[in-house]
């Protein structure tokens, strides 16, 4: 698929923590799928060298820049820090990427060619087309539950909330709001695909082949598991409460 040519200035955000194994890969692999974007790798002091690795590669090529931050404070908290980052640099379509080799560059263009007529694509494992491979079938009936569970709770009729290859318009994001968003795991992707939902914005999913990484591990907890639980039956009894009320 063609990559629309009004989509303005696209950045690409990779957060990393311990993806020395599989950055340079992966930048390498964007830049090729879609040589007109920037990358911004966003690095919570990962004690492998990541940081230092990602300047590196933003020394060899000016399409790379460097988000370092402190020390590690979960996914949600790095996507925010890059966003911000990306709006005030004039930054048109923000898109999330994982530096593992679960996402793959080379459906970035049809990823953003969806953007033509929506303002959030998701990238979907759970619907027609697309695949896993590599996962556990403990890691697929947990994506599917969540997934399933977040669709009951929040009424939305999305597939894939917890994926985290996305696309978003930078006016998309302006509308959503970043204040106040305080999800740390995968939570963060449902927290802001409920947020697009909630805010009218056009959210489509297209579908991906999800690859489960070969390097590195996995941050999967049962901490940020509980998070997207705790917080999914929170927002689902509040939108319920407003329903009730506008119904008065
Ligand atoms: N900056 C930053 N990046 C993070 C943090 N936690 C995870 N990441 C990155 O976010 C992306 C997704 O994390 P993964 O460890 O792959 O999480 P996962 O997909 O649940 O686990 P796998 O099954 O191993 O793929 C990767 O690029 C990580 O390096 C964090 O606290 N800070
Ligand atoms: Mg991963």
């Amino acid at each position: 698929m063609q990559v629309p040519q009004g989509l303005g200035r696209v950045l690409v955000t990779i957060p990393t923590y311990n993806e020395r194994d599989n950055l340079e890969r992966v930048v390498g692999r964007v830049l090729e799928a879609v040589p007109r974007v920037d990358v911004l790798v966003i690095d919570d002091s990962s004690p492998d060298g990541t940081g230092d690795l990602a300047d590196t590669l933003a020394a060899a090529d000016d399409r790379v820049k460097v988000l370092h931050r402190a020390g590690k404070e979960g996914l949600g908290a790095a996507y925010i820090a890059g966003f911000r980052w990306a709006l005030e640099r004039g930054y048109d379509v923000l898109v999330e990427m994982d530096a593992d080799g679960s996402h793959q560059p080379e459906e970035l263009p049809a990823l953003l060619g969806a953007l033509g007529d929506a303002d959030v694509v998701i990238g979907a494992r759970w619907v027609p087309g697309g695949r896993i491979v590599n996962w556990p079938r403990s890691r697929e009936v947990l994506s599917r539950g969540a997934n399933t569970y977040a669709r009951m709770m929040l009424g939305f009729p999305l597939h894939d909330a917890t994926g985290g290859y996305r696309a978003y318009r930078a006016t998309a994001l302006e509308k959503i709001g970043l204040d106040g968003v305080d999800s740390r795991g995968y939570c963060f992707q449902i927290d802001l695909a409920w947020r697009a939902v909630k805010a009218d914005l056009r959210v489509a999913e297209v579908p991906i082949t999800f690859i489960e990484r070969e390097h590195g591990n996995s941050k999967m907890s049962r901490d940020i598991m509980a998070e997207a639980m705790w917080k999914l039956t929170r927002w689902g009894l509040a939108a319920r409460v407003e329903q009730i009320r506008g119904r008065r």
